[in-house]
C-alpha cells in the first residue's frame, strides 16, 4: 500500500438518523440503517492529501491539497459548513470547486460556498451546476497549485457530468479521479439522461484507460448495496465476496468503503465487466453494450437482500 488512511477521532463529521449520542458506541449493526456513525477519512501521500467528507445520508465531499503549496479544491460541496471546518483545521487555502454533475445532493451546495468563500473558481460540464465559473469538457485541464486536473466529459447520469482526474507530475504515487455519480465502488449512477453506449464509453472506454492503480472516490457510499448486485450477477465471483465482507466490516464500523482502484473495480464491478462471459451469460447476450442496459435496468428494480 502506498498510502495510509486515517479516521479523524476528534470530530464526527457525519451523523445519520436518531444517532445523535457523541459517546454511545461506534459498533453499530448493518441492519439499523440510517443509524451509523460516519467517520471522515484522510488519504495521505506525500504529494497530495485528500480527506472524505461524509455528507447527506450517503454523498461524499473530498478536500483535495496538494502539498507542495497547501492549495485546495473541493468536490462536490453539498454541506459547506463541514467545508469551511476542514479547511480551517488543515490550514490551507481553498481556491477551487470541482462539480461533477448539477443535481442538488452534489452542486447543491455551490451557491452559499461561493458567499462563505469569496472569489472561488467553479469547474463544471453543465449549465444547471450552481455559481459556475468555468464550464469546462472532455480534456480540459488546469492545476490546483502544482496538481494537474484533466477534466473526463462523462454523460449519461446527466448530460454534463464531468470526473475529475489528479495526477502530480514526475510523482511514484497513485494518481486520483473523482467519479461523481458516473462510476461508484462495484456499480455505476442511473442512466437518468443517458444511454447504456454512453455508460459504456464513460466506464471502459475513459475511465477504465486511467492507469490501473488510479483511486477511485466516487459520490455515494453504496458500496453494500452495489456488491450485492454484484453478487446476484456472478454468484461464483470471489473478489464480489470477499469485498462484500470488507465493505460490511468497514460499514459497521463507521468507516467509508472509498478509496477503491480503476484495477479493483475490473475485478468486482459488473458494469465494468460488461466484456465478461459471466456477466453477459447472466444478461442473455454477448454484446457488452446490450449486457450494460440489461443489467442497469435489472438493478433499477433489484430488491437488495438483507445480507
Ligand atoms: N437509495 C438508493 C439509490 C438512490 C439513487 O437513485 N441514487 C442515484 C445517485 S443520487 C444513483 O444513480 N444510484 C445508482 C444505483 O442505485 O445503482 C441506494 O441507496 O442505492
Ligand atoms: C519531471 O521530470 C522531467 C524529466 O526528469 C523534468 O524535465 C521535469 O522538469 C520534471 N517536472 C517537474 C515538475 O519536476
Ligand atoms: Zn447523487
Amino acid at each position: 500500500m502506498l498510502f495510509r488512511s486515517l479516521v479523524a477521532s476528534a470530530y464526527t463529521l457525519g451523523v445519520l438518523g436518531a444517532a445523535t449520542n457523541k459517546f454511545a458506541p461506534i459498533q453499530v449493526h448493518t441492519a439499523l440503517f440510517g443509524s451509523a456513525i460516519r467517520k471522515s477519512s484522510l488519504v495521505e501521500q506525500t504529494d497530495m492529501k485528500i480527506e472524505l467528507l461524509p455528507a447527506l445520508t450517503d454523498n461524499y465531499m473530498y478536500l483535495l491539497i496538494d502539498e507542495d503549496t497547501r492549495e485546495a479544491a473541493i468536490v462536490d460541496p453539498v454541506e459547506p459548513g463541514k467545508v469551511v471546518e476542514a479547511v480551517k483545521k488543515h490550514g490551507v487555502k481553498l481556491k477551487t470547486v470541482l462539480t461533477t454533475h448539477h443535481h442538488w445532493d452534489h452542486a447543491g451546495g455551490n451557491e452559499k460556498l461561493v458567499k462563505l468563500i469569496p472569489g472561488l473558481t467553479v469547474y463544471g460540464g453543465d449549465d444547471r451546476v450552481g455559481a459556475l465559473t468555468q464550464k469546462v469538457t472532455h480534456y480540459n485541464t488546469f492545476k490546483v497549485g502544482t496538481l494537474n486536473v484533466k477534466c473526463l466529459f462523462t454523460p449519461c447520469h446527466t448530460k454534463g457530468h464531468i470526473c475529475y482526474f489528479v495526477t502530480k507530475e514526475n510523482s511514484s504515487e497513485p494518481p486520483a479521479v473523482f467519479t461523481g455519480d458516473t462510476l461508484f465502488v462495484a456499480g455505476c449512477g442511473k442512466f437518468f439522461e443517458g444511454t447504456a453506449d454512453e455508460m459504456y464509453k464513460a466506464l471502459i472506454d475513459i475511465l477504465g484507460r486511467l492507469p490501473p492503480d488510479t483511486h477511485v472516490y466516487c459520490g455515494h457510499e453504496y458500496t453494500i448495496n452495489n456488491l450485492k448486485f454484484a453478487r446476484h450477477v456472478e454468484p461464483d465471483n470471489e473478489a464480489i465476496r470477499k469485498k462484500l465482507a470488507w465493505a460490511k466490516d468497514r460499514y459497521d464500523n463507521g468507516v467509508p468503503t472509498i478509496p477503491s482502484t480503476i484495477a479493483d473495480e475490473f475485478t468486482f464491478n459488473p458494469f465494468m465487466r460488461v466484456r465478461e462471459k459471466s456477466v453477459q451469460g447472466h444478461a442473455g447476450t454477448s454484446d457488452p453494450i446490450d449486457t450494460m442496459r440489461s443489467i442497469r435496468k435489472e438493478k433499477d428494480n433489484f430488491k437488495v437482500p438483507k445480507d
